[in-house]
């Protein structure tokens, strides 16, 4: 399977990473959008949230259960925006499912 994220994932790619731990993987995005953007990636290939099921969905739960250390470790102390583009419409890139984590700045309210 020719997917850069678990690529990522299994150290194959370098990336900057901020956290990982047995479920999940944490780092920088290459093109941040806001000066703090960090990706989290789940270590199993799930296209996205719309392939989430009742099987691979304690990554879900494990990732959501590291987001608020994956946060301090980037340094989102002022709170952050968490968003998952979920296909076409939604402009999903990578077609591994992935949370972005953004902020470190005051982010406007509306997204566009
Ligand atoms: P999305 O559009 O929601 O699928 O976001 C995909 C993000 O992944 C996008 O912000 C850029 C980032 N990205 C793509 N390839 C790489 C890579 O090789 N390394 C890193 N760190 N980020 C990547």
């Amino acid at each position: 399977m020719d997917c850069i994220f678990c690529k990522i994932a299994e150290g194959v790619i370098p990336s900057n990473k901020v956290y990982e731990d047995e479920y999940c993987l944490a780092f920088h995005d290459i093109n941040p959008q806001t000066p703090i953007h960090v990706l989290v990636i789940p270590k199993a290939h799930i296209v996205s949230a719309d392939e989430v099921t009742v099987e691979n969905s304690a990554f879900v739960t494990k990732i959501f259960e590291a987001i608020p250390t994956i946060a301090k470790q980037a340094g989102l102390v002022g709170g952050y925006r968490i968003i998952s583009n979920c296909g076409e419409d939604a402009c999903q890139s990578v077609k591994h499912l992935h949370f972005h984590l953004m902020g470190g700045k005051k982010l406007p309210e509306q997204m566009g």
